[in-house]
């Protein structure tokens, strides 16, 4: 080997070298593909990197990304990760151009650490290592292979006897292509397939007919939804209903299959049914509004819905359990989804009265994927991270004092009632209405507690009341609007609600760790003279 004492030659290992460490990097994720097509797609590398990475993350950090990225964290995330497997990669390829042995071995080890990220995932088996280490394999192979070659000087320098397999420029090109090619479409053979091993659950969600509630929500009163232009209807739909969790990967849990066990402290007659079963109970049909604790002031994360559901007051007095007033010993109901996720929510709320629900329908259809199919948690009053749990499998009675769950672990307070919140939808910050009458107007929310009155107020003026649309209950967010006569100008919005016991929504602002934001929503607009051709 003599090309490569030379400057060409060396340059030829180092960028030869990064370009084989980046095929081999795709062949492995293609392979890992394919084998996260026959075992689960949450077992496939970056989704398991990715969910060790979001369950190591400290609170400030997810709190941060979160903030930052909004519903984006994820594909972000998941590209991130592949940065820095590019980096390793092109790494482990310019070792392989000197040292195609080493390379390898760098290349399976990368493979390796995948595996270990998705034994270390929740409800993890150990067939859940094979993309990973199929992965690694494969790169390990195509690593070497490509190595060999560009290490074979070309026909200009070859030895003797190099003959037909010299490999020249275009050569190595060819193989390059073909090395891509085929992590392609073994690539897309996996997320077929991948997408083809959850048709159980897409079919068990197409068939599933939710029956109809014994007891349906009273009809929504007149006057709840004023369909002020730019403001947000009175119920959310499906489609735009904000989204968090950890999930990587949305479960795609089986209907047929889903099983929910009722265990733990003071349960005398444990528990556990499949949806059948749980369908045969009475359904309760409520509106309850659902709000983030990541959510800042003004923030997207609160939306409305129609949920269908079993009371699960009335599931757990069936399993025995009695709430603390009355002497059970649990005080804590931990609910625990199938991708590992834990929520813990007070028993004595869920048990005091209010439609605290195993949802199965939201809005008139089964629960979307995204959204928990085929059962999740939803308790008025409470923030989605103490008690929303989707894509639920068990529930288990324990005492705060013996278990936190997974965001309490983190930092985050056990126990968040929803705080007092209002918010200014239209006009938008920034926007440039014209003088003269504009609806100011929002949306306000007191779960549990309801609204009892709105106030805006414009620069350093008096608050006025707003208008209030009809209440269609304590449990939903109500919407409210105010004719405002506006002046030319920069103009500062602010609002505040006041809920159904009085209490005057704070201004003091709180960030949203530990137990979600306070403060006032505030709107700056610049008003423009009439006839400028304002916009909201
Ligand atoms: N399994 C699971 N359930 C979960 C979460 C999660 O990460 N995993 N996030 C919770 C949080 S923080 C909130 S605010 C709500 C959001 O529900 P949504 O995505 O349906 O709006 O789900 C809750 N349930
Ligand atoms: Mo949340």
């Amino acid at each position: 080997m003599t090309g490569g004492k030379t400057v060409s030659g060396r340059r030829r290992l180092l960028l030869g070298g990064a370009v084989c460490g980046l095929l081999a990097a795709c062949a492995g994720l293609a392979a890992a593909e394919l084998g996260a097509a026959a075992v689960r797609p949450e077992a496939a590398p970056v989704a398991a990197v990715g969910g060790t990475l979001v369950d190591l993350a400290p609170a400030a950090v997810k709190e941060w990304a979160v903030r930052t990225f909004g519903t984006a964290d994820k594909p972000l995330l998941a590209a991130g990760i592949l940065l820095v497997l590019a980096a390793v990669a092109a790494a482990a390829g310019v070792l392989a151009a000197h040292r195609p042995r080493a390379g390898a071995a760098v290349a399976a080890g990368i493979g390796l650490l995948g595996a270990a990220a998705a034994l270390g995932r929740p409800g993890a088996a150990w067939r859940d290592a094979l993309p990973s280490t199929a992965g690694g394999l494969a790169a390990a192979a195509v690593l070497y292979g490509l190595a060999r070659a560009l290490r074979r000087p070309g026909p200009a320098g070859a030895p003797p006897g190099g003959g037909a397999w010299a490999m020249d420029r275009r050569g190595f090109g060819r193989l390059a292509a073909g090395v891509l090619a085929a992590s392609a479409v073994a690539g897309y053979a996996g997320r077929r397939l991948g997408a083809h091993g959850s048709a159980a659950a897409t079919a068990s969600r197409a068939a599933l007919v939710l029956p109809p509630p014994a007891l349906p929500a009273p009809p929504v009163p007149p006057g709840t939804d004023p369909r002020v232009l730019g403001a947000s209807p009175f119920f959310t739909p499906n489609r735009e209903f904000y989204r968090v969790d950890t999930a990587l990967v949305v479960p795609r849990v089986d209907a047929e299959a889903w099983r929910l066990r009722i265990h733990g402290a003071g349960v005398t007659r444990p528990l556990e049914l499949g949806l059948r079963e749980l369908l045969q109970r009475p359904l309760v049909e409520h509106d309850i509004t659902l709000t983030c604790v990541s959510n800042e002031v003004g923030g997207p994360y609160a939306g409305n819905a129609r949920w269908l559901g079993v009371r699960l007051a009335d599931l757990l007095r069936e399993a025995g359990v009695r709430p603390p007033s009355e002497g059970g010993p649990a005080d804590q109901l931990v609910a625990r989804s199938v991708d590992g996720m834990t929520l813990g929510t007070p028993v004595e709320t869920v048990m005091d009265g209010r439609e605290a629900l195993l949802a199965v329908g939201m809005n008139g259809e089964p629960l979307p994927f995204a959204h928990g199919f085929p059962v999740r948690m939803v308790v008025p009053g409470l923030y989605g991270y103490v008690s929303a749990c989707k894509w639920l499998r068990e529930l288990r009675l324990t005492t705060f004092a013996a278990y936190d769950a997974y965001w309490v672990r983190r930092s985050w307070a056990a126990r968040a009632p929803v705080k007092t919140q209002s918010r200014i939808d239209t006009p938008r910050p920034s926007a440039r209405p014209a003088a003269g009458r504009i609806a100011v107007a929002g949306v306000a929310w007191a779960q549990h507690r309801g609204i009892s009155r709105v106030e805006v107020r414009v620069d350093g003026g008096p608050w006025q009341q707003a208008r209030l649309a009809a209440a269609d209950g304590v449990d939903t967010w109500r919407l409210w609007s105010w004719p405002w006569e506006a002046s030319p100008g920069r103009h500062t919005l602010r609002v505040r609600a006041v809920d159904g016991t009085g209490a005057v929504q704070t201004e003091a602002r709180a960030p949203v760790l530990p137990d979600g934001a306070t403060g006032l929503h505030t709107v700056t607009v610049d008003v423009v003279p009439p006839g400028w051709g304002g916009a909201a």
